[in-house]
């Protein structure tokens, strides 16, 4: 099994080469849920939506979140009838979310309920929230607190953060399956997701980040870092928030007590000796994943890397 930490629109290119490069059934990928939201009475998950509607081949290619082709009737009649409708959900997206609300009504698991949903959509990779209890991303700024929603979308991260918490977290347990696959993975993947609001809420799940440090499995990183800047979104703001330098070098120090390798820009080659002295390895390759093509040939380096750093033959890997 290959597991992958994954938040939602960077990590979803790499997830998709991955899945393009082994047999999609050997992906076990655990999500994000810090930025999971109530809107209208409906609990959305936007990262596990992400995540299912990239490998149903569902996905909008254009902003990498949502459903391709997808109308916003509904949502234009919520602004006529009052309601404040500024998070962008499309009729189809809204599907989803009723039936997640129904079920997690019903007294179902956030986990069987993802589950279910990744099935009826011809989805064969694992796909896990980190937690089954409610974990908030929660954003401090010179303005006042507000979650990361309200930062990402409704303020397009224009506030100056000054602190991110993860509301819960300290209570949360992981979700069933999270640990075991951390510890049995033949090789795990952290992908170029915003170390502080995607991946920085799984590893606040107590128990997961000490799975990553006793786990036997190579750990192969992608910066979603080049230069000072992200390649979208906020993470570089956010990892200065945080006390981390908005660099590949800031990412390796997110990770540093458990990852073994990182790839970074092939414009950062010069932070190599930085990197390697928090004893992680350096890749300094092309890590853009504009295309489909460039998705796969990240995901297969990555790969490699994962096999040639493992000491026992990995069956997942090509
Ligand atoms: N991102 C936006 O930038 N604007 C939106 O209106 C928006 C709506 C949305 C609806 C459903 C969904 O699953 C995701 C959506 N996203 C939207 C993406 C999402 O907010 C972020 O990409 C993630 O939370 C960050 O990983």
């Amino acid at each position: 099994m290959i597991v992958v930490l994954t938040g939602g629109t960077g990590g979803a290119k790499l997830v998709e080469g991955l899945a393009g490069e082994i047999d999609p059934a050997e992906l076990t990928i655990i999500c994000n849920t810090g930025d999971d939201a109530v809107f209208h009475g409906l609990y959305v998950s936007p990262d596990i939506d992400t995540i299912t509607y990239t490998l149903a081949g569902l996905s909008d290619p254009v902003k990498g979140w949502g459903i391709a082709g997808d109308t916003f009737t509904v949502l234009e009649q919520l602004n006529r009838l009052g309601n404040d409708a500024w998070f962008n959900l499309g009729d189809k997206d809204f599907a989803t979310h009723i039936s997640r609300t129904r079920l997690m009504n019903e007294g179902g698991k956030l986990t069987e309920i993802t589950d279910r949903i990744r099935r009826l959509l011809g989805v064969q990779s694992t796909i896990l929230p980190m937690s089954d209890d409610r974990v908030e991303t929660r954003v401090t700024t010179t303005q006042g607190e507000i979650s990361f929603q309200e930062y990402f979308v409704k303020d397009r991260w224009r506030a100056e953060v000054t602190a991110v918490h993860f509301a819960g977290a300290a209570s949360s347990r992981p979700a069933p399956g999270v640990i075991a696959a951390i510890l049995n993975a033949e090789a795990i993947i952290v992908c170029p997701s915003n170390p502080i609001t995607s991946i920085g809420p799984i590893l606040a799940v107590p128990g997961i980040r000490s799975a990553l440090a006793e786990s036997a499995a190579p750990m192969v990183g992608v910066s979603p870092i080049i230069g000072a800047s992200a390649i979208s979104g906020p993470a570089h703001k956010l990892m200065l928030a945080s006390g981390f330098k908005a660099s590949a070098l800031g990412v390796a120090d997110c990770y540093r007590d458990f990852l073994d390798m990182l790839l970074v820009g092939a414009e950062d080659a010069a932070l190599r000796e930085a990197i390697e002295n928090l004893d992680i390895n350096v890749i300094a390759t092309d890590i853009r994943m504009a295309d489909r093509a460039h998705r796969r040939r990240l995901a297969r380096e990555v790969l490699a890397l994962a096999r040639k750093w493992s000491r026992k033959p990995l069956s997942g890997l090509p």
